[in-house]
């Protein structure tokens, strides 16, 4: 499989499943699941070449495992990171003690002041180990690392979720739960 064409599948289904079903005039259901076959027909309605071994090739090995089948395989979503409102139905999940946030410097302000929010998606996002955290502050600049004390948080009654491709996802996190 050419990895170039892999990842292309990958950033347009972020966008049609994460963002913008509606730019190849797809429905996602109440839960953010594609019907596997329309998806595939939209798609290359609107020039973005799929066949069903191709998607079943860019859902195994996606680096971020960022798409998941249902149980028959009819339906397809993204295990995180939309913008659009989805209820993604995941269990609450008690937190480690501490858990990892990466963004960039121009940021930081604004978190001191406010906290991290969860800007244009559905939930802020919490990686569980520093080296992921960095990954994802370095897809903006030079990443700074937020060390978010999520242990207390949960004490305290916040809610944390596990999506299926191991993200941590959470309403919020006010200031005071930051080590910065
Ligand atoms: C920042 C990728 C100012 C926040 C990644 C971040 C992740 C604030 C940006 C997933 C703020 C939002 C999500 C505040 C938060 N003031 N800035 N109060 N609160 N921010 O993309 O966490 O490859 O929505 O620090 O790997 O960067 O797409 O969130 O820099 O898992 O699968 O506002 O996206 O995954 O940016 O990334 P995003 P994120 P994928």
């Amino acid at each position: 499989m050419n990895e170039n064409i892999a990842k292309s599948v990958s950033k347009f289904l972020s966008l049609v499943l994460r963002h913008s079903p509606e730019k190849i005039g797809l429905k996602l259901d109440e839960n953010g699941w594609a019907d596997v076959a329309e998806l595939i027909a939209k798609c290359n309605k609107k020039g973005q070449k799929l066949n069903p071994e191709l998607l079943d090739y860019v859902v195994e090995n996606n680096d971020k495992k960022r798409f998941a089948y249902s149980d028959d395989k009819t339906k397809i979503r993204a295990s995180q990171g939309h913008s659009i409102s989805v209820e993604l139905n995941l269990a609450e999940t008690e937190p480690l003690d501490f858990l990892y946030h990466g963004t960039v410097g121009k940021f930081m302000e604004s978190i001191r002041n406010e906290g991290l929010k969860k800007m244009s998606r559905q939930h802020v996002h919490l990686s569980k180990d520093k080296e992921t955290a960095i990954k994802v502050g370095s897809r903006r600049g030079a990443p700074q690392i937020l060390t978010i004390r999520s242990g207390a948080m949960f004490k305290d009654g916040f809610k944390f979720y596990l999506s299926d491709n191991n993200v941590w996802l959470t309403d919020e996190v006010p200031a005071k739960y930051i080590e910065f």
